[in-house]
């Protein structure tokens, strides 16, 4: 994978505009959407819309722009304040300050090995904080769990939560998180009633690394992940798509504080190198809904992640190794909405 992956070939915020996609889209809907002898078609109703539902919220340009690119940005959709209050949760975890059970807390592979600092600049990224009240406020905001019922249903777990803590690239290209699908971690179907909200915590761009994601990615199949052979190292657990379309489109998203974006869990995406001295931080939850069912990933490309996760829940949770790679997500999910039917 070339140095140039994730921080950015191209010039770009958004590469379409929003009324030219919505056209098209439209335009292709209404073709595979022409009567044949044995259907009838109301056009007025999107039946045919696949990764989204039908709600009140999304416009139809909205609903559109997902289907066909597998991401939608909110633009402001978290206050500063709820943003203001994370970032003093994350600073008070990383002084040491609070004990949270089950919390992950990973260093920069760049930074590992240096001397122990108690603050945020040894912190890379916490992850499963679904146990701090305070951090585990984002995943319940009514505002974040509106959109997410649009591509989920009302039956909402929340799976998977992180505070990306991106630090000052140390020279060797570390910061770069590789291109991936984040289904790879996942055990658990359909995919289409899985999603992503991320939350830009500050501005972010193409000098800090914002996210990159390939549109359209998301149509397509599960691919396999491995660790990228970067000379300057990867961080743990940062798998990346062994083989994609390099020549595919890519869009950097550039946001604001509070600005949210839901994505699909095949969406091809990763995030840049951090050029600035700042640390670029961002707020996540991915979202399941209660209706969806373990699988077996025995056999499938996403064996080596299994291995992977279990071997650190594991140790975090001082459980035997009897546990199986469903445990790990069924003890870690919580629901936020509706019911827990099969999750
Ligand atoms: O925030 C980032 O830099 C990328 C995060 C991401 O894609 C992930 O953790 O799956």
């Amino acid at each position: 994978m070339s140095s140039a992956e994730t921080g950015g070939v191209r010039a770009c915020k958004q590469t379409f505009p929003p009324c030219f996609l919505f056209l098209l889209a439209l335009t292709d809907l209404l073709k595979r959407a022409a009567p044949t002898s044995a259907e009838t078609v109301s056009y007025g109703h999107p039946q045919r819309l696949r990764y989204t539902l039908d709600n009140d919220l999304l416009t139809p340009e909205q609903r559109l722009f997902y289907e066909e690119n597998g991401f939608l940005l909110i633009r402001n959709l978290v206050s500063k304040q709820d943003i203001d209050r994370f970032r003093g949760e994350f600073e008070r975890i990383c002084r040491q300050e609070i004990k949270v059970p089950g919390l992950v807390v990973m260093r920069d592979v760049a930074i590992a090995k240096s001397e122990f600092v108690p603050d945020q600049r040894a912190v890379s990224k916490v992850q499963d904080f679904q146990e701090d009240p305070e951090l585990f406020r984002y995943c319940s905001l009514p505002k974040i769990l509106k959109y997410v019922e649009c591509f989920i249903g009302p039956n909402i777990m929340a799976m998977h939560t992180m505070l990306i803590n991106k630090p000052p690239d140390a020279g060797k290209k570390t910061s770069r998180h590789p291109m991936h699908q984040d289904l790879h971690y996942f055990p658990f179907r359909p995919v289409d009633r899985i999603v992503c909200a991320w939350t830009a915590m500050e501005t972010v761009n193409r000098q800090n690394g914002c996210l990159v994601v390939l549109p359209g990615s998301h149509k397509g199949t599960l691919q396999e992940h491995d660790y990228p052979e970067w000379e300057g190292g990867v961080n743990k657990m940062y798998h990346g798509v062994r083989d994609y379309d390099p020549e595919h489109p890519r869009v950097h998203l550039e946001m604001e504080k509070g600005d949210t974006v839901f994505f699909h869990p095949l969406l091809i995406h990763g995030s840049g190198m951090n050029q600035t001295q700042g640390f670029r931080k961002a707020i996540s939850c991915h979202y399941a809904s209660g209706d969806c069912y373990y699988i077996d990933v025995k056999g499938t490309t996403q064996e080596n992640i299994e291995k992977e996760v279990k071997e650190i829940i594991v140790r975090r949770h001082a459980v035997g190794d009897e546990l199986t790679f469903k445990d790990t997500w069924a003890i870690r999910g919580r629901l936020v909405q509706g019911e827990r039917i099969s999750m």
